[in-house]
């Protein structure tokens, strides 16, 4: 018998004639979901307590937070990060509970990306 007749037959484990196929077992491996943490502007929060804001709570220089502050007051809303659903909760909680306790309105929200 040729080689490659003997090779099929050995993988035709049960006998019955077939020999396997194996289909494709490939894991389709997603990313987990990235979400937008936002800043929404309104009238009364000083541009200074945004500024620190930016700073403590997203890693920003001072001259890059002055200028997202900016974007924010005239576009109305910016991206400050994104991050796993984790991580961008705790910055809007964090960021809501500082506003609050400073008696700000400042408002941060969080969007599937
Ligand atoms: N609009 C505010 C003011 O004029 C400043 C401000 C900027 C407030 C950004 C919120 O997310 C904000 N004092």
């Amino acid at each position: 018998m040729p080689a490659d007749v003997l090779k099929m037959a050995k993988n035709d484990d049960d006998g019955d004639g077939d020999i396997g196929v194996k289909l494709e077992t490939r894991q389709k491996t997603k990313r987990p979901p990235m979400y937008k943490v936002m800043i929404l502007n309104d009238d009364y929060t000083p541009m200074e307590f945004v500024v620190h804001v930016l700073e403590r709570f997203f890693g920003m220089s001072h001259a890059q937070s002055f200028e997202l502050m900016l974007t924010v007051h005239k576009k109305g809303l910016a991206v400050v990060g994104v991050y796993s659903h984790e991580i961008a909760e705790t910055k809007v909680a964090l960021v809501m509970d500082f506003a609050a306790r400073h008696e700000h309105p400042l408002q941060c929200t969080m969007e599937k990306e």
